[in-house]
């Protein structure tokens, strides 16, 4: 049930860490000082502030300014403010970063794209843990990082297993908290194209969830870009609901309650989980192991 996770052990070291719930996970291009002030009034449980692929290559220097203004001006709410970065293969990160930590608030989140190689997560959590150490922070920050290749894909399992390891040790402060499918350059890199079920997609989310629940990571599911398209949206959020994500991306205002919706389980399930835990408690007291 979302936001119940029993604790993984390889958490135990940092006490702080909590289930942070990210339903609708809404992309607000960091150049857009429009979009980026409507963010207190949207309701989202994260806000995607992005420097990547929301913001042309002649706009990413407005882009990391107005982010770094946003952060430290900006009443969020309940509102989880998250800042994507570039790749660390794009020569763009480290400039982004260097941007990023000179707000006085650090946001709690930091996604980082295009993750294909296990390697580069040692880079990210190099620069996270030096550059929060430098300000005097000891509290952790998230990474959520993004698989949207198919040798990402392929190298999924080392890459969140490095990530884990990585977040245990004592001086990180960088806490390895999810994946998100980046579903349309991933169709790009395999050749296959988009169509509105998203069937070329069903191996690679089932691939995702499996590896991202091993590590006791939270799964987030594609976009679905047709944000006039309010049927199609609920259908595909409820799939990927059924199917273990925990949230979704975003990229319209008008999507975040429909996913929210989609993303919380109902009334009946939380009864009928609480009335399992009641029943597994009695019955293992009394000494059954197995009942109906
Ligand atoms: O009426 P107002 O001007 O006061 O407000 C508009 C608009 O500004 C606002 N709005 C948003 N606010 C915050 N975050 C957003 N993402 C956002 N989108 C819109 O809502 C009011 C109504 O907007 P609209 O229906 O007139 O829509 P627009 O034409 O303004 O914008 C549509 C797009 C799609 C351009 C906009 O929603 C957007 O920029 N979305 C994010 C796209 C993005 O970041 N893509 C990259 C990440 S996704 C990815 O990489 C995988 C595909």
């Amino acid at each position: 049930i979302q936001g119940v996770w029993a604790a993984p052990s390889y958490r135990t070291f940092n006490t702080e860490l909590r289930y942070v719930p990210r339903r609708a996970c809404l992309y607000v291009p960091g150049n857009d000082e429009r979009k980026l002030n409507k963010i207190p009034t949207l309701g989202a449980d994260c806000v995607i502030m992005d420097c990547e692929d929301g913001v042309a290559l002649n706009r990413k220097d407005e882009a990391r300014l107005t982010i770094r203004r946003m952060l430290d001006e900006l009443d969020f709410g309940q509102t989880e403010p998250i800042v994507r970065i570039n790749s660390v293969t794009s020569g763009l990160a480290q400039t982004d970063l260097d941007v990023i930590f000179q707000a006085d608030r650090v946001p709690p989140t930091f996604m980082v794209p295009k993750v294909d190689q296990m390697e580069q997560i040692n880079w990210i959590n190099d620069q996270l843990s030096s550059r929060l150490k430098l300000k005097g922070h000891n509290n952790k920050v998230n990474l959520i990082i993004f698989i949207e290749s198919a040798m990402a894909l392929l190298n999924l399992k080392e890459i969140c297993q490095r990530g884990v390891r990585l977040s245990t040790e004592r001086d990180s402060l960088m806490n390895l908290d999810g994946v998100v499918f980046g579903s349309d350059d991933f169709l790009a890199d395999i050749g296959a194209t988009r169509t509105k079920e998203a069937r070329e997609l069903i191996y690679a989310r089932q691939h995702v969830i499996t590896v991202a629940k091993a590590f006791r990571l939270q799964a987030i599911d594609i976009v679905y870009i047709d944000y006039k398209d309010v049927e199609g949206l609920t259908e595909q959020c409820l799939e990927g609901a059924l199917m273990g994500f925990t949230g979704k991306q975003c990229i319209h205002p008008s999507q975040v309650n429909i996913v929210q919706e989609a993303f919380t389980p109902s009334k009946t399930k939380i009864e009928w989980a609480h009335e399992l835990i009641e029943a597994f408690t009695e019955h293992q007291q009394s000494g059954k192991a197995s009942y109906t």
